[in-house]
């Protein structure tokens, strides 16, 4: 038997961290759609993640991306977030829009490029001092188009060296996550195609890094969970990037795509006990023709909807189903948790922290969608570079 309260305590403790870019306008490399209201700043980024923060009550802190989030004054932007009861999370660096990274950035075969590269590494350590941000999130778009085009043994002894570079400068509590990604930009060999490779670098930095893995980031047909498994175990992951795909890195909302793989993966946190440690749960997604502040709403209830049902299995059930090798006991077990409705037990746990049952209603009628879409007008919108 699962203990409710149990249940309901580890819900209300659950927190999602929303980028900051998905409120901003986004695309495909064939169109941005610019929508009314959208944030001109990342002030104006904050508030509407103090929005979805406000209705969930499980989002409590932003992610932000350098150079698209730069300000003269990161404490000062730490301060505005915690007046709208949100705090700064994870800076997420870039690398990968100058033209100068054409061939790579802390991989480029050229010296004077990877310093750039690391500079700007190092400068983001220090926008982290100044927000009190943990995490330094690190994702690199190196990589080559074709056979022969680099050494990619020696691109990765570039990359273990900016690494180490980076990892000296962290200071105490802080972590350095690197995120990988098996295509795209480049299309023969990617420097930090899988878990693997990031795990491998990771483990010889030391314990201040550790692995993201974004959900969107691998090949079809890819058992994310046994990933999440095998990274829990080691004690080697930091966090998620939760999106979902149908092709490659759609960057859709979380559990649209499918619901029971996020479930799947939520188990295995529950299970290598993830869901009470460090591991950061963020989302990255970028919200194209849909309603961005609902639907990152949405997102946050689908993480909390797949943890609730991860947290029902019935865990002593399922062992002595495993124990006596019962292959159908068992998948019933785990089947029975995730058939299960979990929204009346969400909306009680809503009520009992004082928020209204249905977050998407109570946005919908606290106006602060029509109030951005009249207050923010004129100005350069925040999207892809800005
Ligand atoms: C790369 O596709 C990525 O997932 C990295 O996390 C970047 O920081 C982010 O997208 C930018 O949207
Ligand atoms: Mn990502």
């Amino acid at each position: 038997m699962t203990d409710l309260a149990a249940v309901k305590a580890a819900l209300k403790t659950q927190a999602v961290e929303t980028p900051s870019w998905a409120y901003g306008n986004s695309g495909t490399r064939f169109k941005v759609f610019a929508q009314a209201g959208v944030p001109r700043t990342p002030q104006e980024k904050l508030e509407d993640a103090a929005k979805v923060h406000e209705f969930t009550g499980v989002a409590p802190t932003v992610a932000l991306h350098i150079p698209w989030d730069r300000v003269d004054d990161y404490g000062a932007l730490a301060k505005f977030a915690e007046e709208r009861g949100v705090r700064l999370g994870a800076i997420n660096s870039n690398t990968f829009q100058d033209d100068d990274y054409k061939l790579g950035s802390i991989c480029h075969p050229d010296a004077t490029v990877r310093r750039k590269a690391v500079g700007h590494l190092l400068e983001c350590v220090d926008i982290m001092d100044a927000t009190g941000s943990r995490d330094l999130k690190l994702w690199f778009a190196d990589g080559t188009n074709y056979p022969g085009q680099d050494d990619v043994r020696a691109r990765q002894d570039r990359l273990a060296e900016g690494l180490a570079e980076v990892y000296e400068r962290l200071g105490d509590g802080q972590r350095m996550l690197l995120e990988y990604k098996f295509f795209e930009p480049a299309f023969y060999s990617t420097d930090v195609p899988d878990w693997g490779t990031a795990y491998a670098h990771c483990l010889k930095l030391g314990e201040k890094a550790q692995v993201v893995v974004d959900t969107g980031h691998h090949a079809p047909g890819t058992n994310i969970e046994f990933i999440v498994a095998t990274l829990l175990r080691e004690g080697k992951l930091g966090g998620f990037d939760f999106n979902s795909r149908f092709y490659a890195d759609d960057d859709l909302m979380v559990g649209a795509a499918d619901p029971f793989q996020l479930f799947r993966i939520m188990y295995e946190v529950v299970r290598g006990g993830g869901f009470t440690s460090d591991v950061a749960f963020m989302l990255d997604q970028c919200h194209n023709i849909e309603a961005k502040i609902p639907a990152i709403i949405r997102s946050v209830m689908n993480v909390q909807e797949a943890t609730a049902k991860a947290l029902l299995v019935d865990r002593e059930a399922l062992a002595d189903a495993q124990r006596e090798g019962d292959v159908l006991g068992a998948n019933a077990v785990l089947m029975d948790a995730y058939n299960t409705d979990v929204r009346p037990l969400l909306r009680e746990v809503r009520e009992e922290m004082g928020l209204d049952p249905s977050p998407l209603d109570a946005y919908a009628r606290s106006g602060w969608g029509e109030r951005i879409v009249a207050e923010r007008v004129g100005g350069q919108q925040a999207g892809w570079g800005a």
